[in-house]
């Protein structure tokens, strides 16, 4: 039981900003950042396909905070990346991506937040990354464990491991 986030950016120094996201959160006095997994080079997955290729890893927390109070902790941190939500293309590059993925178990349909995160079970580039640190976690609303639906998703999204992360 903990909170998982997904980090990922393809604009500049994309490994250093994903560096940067992990330090933010495990410097944060109401998270504790308990592990993450390797970083992953991955093709750009949505309608926007001419973009450079994304770093991907998740991580995992302890946290204090409400699940609403972590997201907009979460925007505060892809703002001081540099990302400006109101000029940004939806699916489109950006310096650092923190999107919740798992608080929990917890279901949550509010208009501005959806957790679990609503594309997960369809991203290999999240679901690779899940599987190396908890392969029997549960989907709460699909009712099957992470490595089952990494087995079940598009297999040609292109997901390298970069050795030594
Ligand atoms: N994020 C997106 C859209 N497409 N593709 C990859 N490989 N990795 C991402 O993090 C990603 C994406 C929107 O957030
Ligand atoms: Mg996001
Ligand atoms: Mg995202």
């Amino acid at each position: 039981m903990s909170v998982w986030i997904g980090i990922g950016a393809n604009q500049g120094d994309a490994v250093g900003y994903c560096r940067q996201g992990l330090a933010w959160l495990a410097q944060h006095p109401d998270l504790v950042l308990l592990s993450h997994s390797s970083f992953y080079r991955t093709q750009p997955v949505g309608p926007i396909k001419d973009q450079p290729w994304f770093i991907n890893l998740v991580c995992r927390l302890a946290c204090r905070l409400e699940p609403i109070e972590l997201l907009e902790l979460l925007q505060t941190f892809e703002r001081r990346a540099g990302r400006n939500r109101t000029v940004q293309i939806p699916w489109g590059p950006r310096p650092l991506d923190l999107d919740l993925l798992f608080f929990h178990q917890r279901i949550i349909q509010a208009p501005n937040l959806k957790i679990p995160h609503p594309f997960l079970h369809l991203r290999r580039f999240v679901l690779r990354p899940l599987c190396d640190l908890d392969v029997g976690m549960p989907h709460p609303i699909l009712d099957k464990t992470v490595d089952m639906l990494l087995k079940e998703v598009d297999d040609s999204q292109v997901v390298e491991l970069i050795p030594g992360t």
